[in-house]
């Protein structure tokens, strides 16, 4: 059945370009669901966005000497530019520096301020005296009180996860002088986050449990046991959404408010280019809302955003939200501030055209379950011995004997023998797998399967040795070529989410166009055969290509030096 899905991807922070990490963990997974969800005819938005406020801009714009909007604009074009480049296949790419969004942000904070969901506190916040503002709790550094981790940053202990207030911090620093902060009043305006604590315990816990996955689960549930309390929506600032009350001067949205909202105006910009109605897949009780993240952003899409847009009223909740671990690097963390990271802008300068060979090695060594370790030795050996010695090889053999034999025309075949019929039931169930794979998330798998169907075709054409019966069993060999091809037409429509560059190839190679049956995944599940007789293929053009051993010693060279240099 014909379903909506509202598929979200967290919108990146616009401070700098996008790494192997933010493809692993979020971008990848969340355009192989778009994907499969398209090609599965349903009907798919596919969402995000630059994530443009929030301090780190704001201070590295400071560094820099720029203003926050020369940095948001530089990386704003890299990041989305970045993207194109990688197949990653939004419907919409917004910034939430647009208008649409700051008065989508704008009203959405009244309507809760309306409707009396903000408390109005008034604290002592560190302050720091030479830079003249007030510090946001990312810019205070100290020791967590709960772990006693050294660099726990005054929101959130990035060792042991729990978010704090920088007040409990011990020996609090500030992280633009390094001074230690005095404290000044100042007001805001606080979202009565407890006042949800028992529809979310109800919605998670009872709701949740089974379906969501076990580290958000678990995550949620630990919030929910400490219990919930308001929580500060907004910030002393000059960078954001301006607080559109009367007394709000020099404070802005916290950035973690307007963010998630972003999601709803990049639809709505989406949906007027296009004309559609926007609320359709926001409001409609049958739509699905996905939000793919990384495990540092589960509480406030799990907790937070669901409880603003209860609040509200009008929205739907997500129905799952499949946050990911963390992609290390070479044993290493990845770590912009070192260097220690393979940025996308680099690694399409030095693999022009490889972007599948990425794709396919940060999706089946995805950091899924736990944290994960993309290394360069496994990826160069995935590549040449999974994508160029089964995949490739395979079709590029089917395509090279259709020419040799018959010119390019694919043969009429015979009654097809019972290892025939095996074998293609066989790899019916495997798309049936994959697909149920991916429905549950389970990239990897989905993957690791699909690369096992180029292995079958592989195998059955080293078994069979079309190129030995040729002259003595021709008939025969009409059979092997047309079960081979079904198999490659297969693997071009399967493959799409996976790599959708290669399969574009394929699909063309294959001269799909020309052959009498839509080439969809929903026509697989009843077996039918795709191709046929008569057609014209073209020639053979390599799908994948060798990585040589010197390529991945200059990236090993290239990190050796970031370690260097740290
Ligand atoms: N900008 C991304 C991050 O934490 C953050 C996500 C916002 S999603 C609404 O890297
Ligand atoms: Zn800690």
């Amino acid at each position: 059945m014909k379903k909506t899905y509202t598929i979200t991807a967290a919108l990146p922070y616009t401070n700098g370009p996008i790494h192997i990490g933010h493809l692993a963990g979020v971008y990848i997974p969340a355009d192989i669901f778009s994907r499969f969800m398209r090609l599965t005819g349903n009907d798919v938005v596919y969402i995000c966005g630059s994530d443009e406020h929030g301090v780190p801009i704001t201070i590295k714009a400071k560094k820099e000497g720029l203003t926050p909007n020369d940095i948001v604009n530089r990386y704003h074009s890299n990041i989305k530019k970045s993207f194109e480049d990688f197949g990653i296949s939004f419907d919409n790419y917004s910034r939430t520096s647009s208008e649409l969004h700051h008065k989508t942000a704008s009203d959405f904070f009244l309507h809760l301020h309306d409707n009396n969901f903000f408390k109005e506190i008034t604290t002592e916040q560190f302050y720091d005296v030479d830079e003249n503002q007030f510090l946001p709790d990312r810019f205070i550094v100290g020791t967590c009180p709960k772990c006693n981790y050294e660099k726990s940053y005054g929101d959130q202990c990035e060792k042991c996860g729990t978010s704090h207030n920088a007040i409990d911090l011990i020996d609090p620093k500030s992280s633009i002088t390094g001074n230690s902060p005095s404290l000044k009043e100042t007001k805001h305006w606080y979202l009565k986050l407890d006042e949800f604590q028992s529809f979310l315990e109800d919605w998670i816990l009872k709701k949740h449990k089974s379906d969501w996955k076990a580290n958000v689960f678990g995550q949620c549930k630990s919030w929910l046991d400490d219990g919930l309390k308001p929580r500060a929506v907004t910030r002393d600032l000059d960078w954001g959404v301006s607080v559109p009350l009367n007394d709000s001067d020099g404070k802005v949205l916290y950035v973690w408010f307007d963010a998630p909202i972003g999601y709803i105006s990049s639809t709505k910009e989406w949906a007027t280019n296009n004309n559609l109605d926007w609320e359709k897949y926001w409001k409609n009780s049958d739509t699905e809302l996905i939000h793919f993240i990384g495990k540092d952003n589960i509480v406030f899409h799990c907790i937070i955003f669901p409880a603003m847009l209860k609040a509200h009223g009008d929205y739907i909740l997500p129905k799952n939200v499949p946050a990911n671990e963390f992609l290390n690097l070479e044993g290493s963390k990845i770590s912009t501030s070192n260097n220690w990271a393979v940025w996308l802008p680099d690694y399409l300068k030095d693999f022009p055209n490889k972007q599948d060979a990425l794709r396919y090695v940060l999706t089946v060594n995805a950091p899924e379950n736990k944290d994960n370790d993309f290394t360069w030795k496994d990826f160069q050996a995935r590549n040449n011995n999974e994508l160029v010695a089964i995949y490739g090889n395979f079709i590029n053999r089917v395509v090279v004997l259709i020419n040799k034999y018959y010119d390019g025309i694919i043969p009429e075949s015979a009654d097809l023998d019972d290892e025939d019929m095996k074998l293609l039931n066989k790899i019916n169930q495997q798309s049936i797998l994959i697909k149920e794979l991916i429905e549950r998330f389970k990239f990897r798998e989905a993957c690791n399967e699909y690369i096992n169907i180029a292995r079958n075709g592989n195998k059955y054409l080293a078994d069979n040795e079309p190129w030995k019966l040729i002259k003595i069993n021709p008939d025969r060999v009409k059979n092997i070529m047309f079960i081979s091809l079904q198999i490659s037409s297969i693997l071009a429509i399967i493959g799409e989410p996976f790599l959708p560059f290669a399969s574009e190839k394929l699909k063309n190679i294959l001269n799909f166009k020309n052959h009498n049956i839509e080439w969809s995944w929903n026509n697989l599940d009843s077996g039918d055969i795709l191709i046929k007789p008569g057609v014209k293929i073209n020639h053979a053009e390599l799908l994948f290509e060798k990585i040589e051993d010197t390529e991945i010693e200059f990236q090993l060279e290239k990190l050796r030096k970031a370690k260097a240099n740290l």
